[in-house]
């Protein structure tokens, strides 16, 4: 089930709808960040403490001043509008913790795919599990500073993506920004969800 009717009113006084959305992408990409950044409520998050142990199987090259990493999932809620909100679940980045994404993307609308253009190629995955899955996404080209700025145009071919698929910057850090991005995931997964009806029906 992609969503749920809350008990909360919306503000036409019908049912408010919550969306689920999945927010994927490689290792420390940025996904814990942009939870956080944009819920409301204060996010449940399932950080562990990068060890020394963790060394010779956690890809940390490229990943400044990191020392944490999520294990589980991470957890928000924002509300988009009167009556629209949406649940956030932040997959785990490393690839022994693949086994949990099945679970996580359970009844998604859409979801984000967080890129970094310095590790573009650590995407590659998570691109490659919503298509198989026929989930819509976007990607969302996290700005890091000193990272040298590519349009979205270059990104999607790059990447490989089907032209249909938008492709936004973002500062994961920052509220806005990623309100922003959250809202093209449903703009673009109402308009995929609605072309998959029309053809079921024509
Ligand atoms: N400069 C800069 N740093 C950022 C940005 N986004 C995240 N960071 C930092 O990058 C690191 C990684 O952030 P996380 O949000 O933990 O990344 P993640 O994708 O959840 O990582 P995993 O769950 O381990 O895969 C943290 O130290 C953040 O403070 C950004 O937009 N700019
Ligand atoms: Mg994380």
């Amino acid at each position: 089930m992609a969503y749920e009717r809350s008990d909360s009113p919306g503000a036409d006084g019908g049912d408010a709808l919550a969306l689920k959305i999945l927010v994927a992408g490689g290792f420390g990409v940025g996904k814990t960040t942009l939870v956080g950044a944009v819920s409301e409520i204060r996010p449940l998050r399932t950080e562990e403490r990068l060890s020394r142990a963790g060394e010779l199987v956690d890809d940390t090259g490229g990943v400044d001043r990191k020392t944490t990493t999520t294990v589980a999932m991470d957890f928000g809620r924002i509300t988009i509008r009167a009556g629209l909100s949406l649940y956030l679940f932040g997959t785990p980045g490393q690839d022994r913790f693949w086994f949990l994404w099945d679970e996580l993307s359970q009844g998604a609308l859409g979801a984000v795919v967080l890129a970094d253009t310095r590790r573009l190629e650590d995407c590659f995955p998570a691109v490659d599990y919503f298509e198989h899955r026929k989930i819509p996404f976007v990607v969302a080209v996290n700005c890091f500073e000193g990272a040298r700025s590519y349009g979205a145009r270059d990104v999607s071919r790059a990447l490989d993506l089907d032209r249909g698929t938008p492709v936004v910057l973002c500062d994961a850090r920052d509220r806005d920004s990623g309100k922003e991005v959250l809202i093209r995931v449903v703009e673009h997964a109402g308009r995929m969800h609605t072309a998959r009806l029309l053809d079921t029906v024509g």
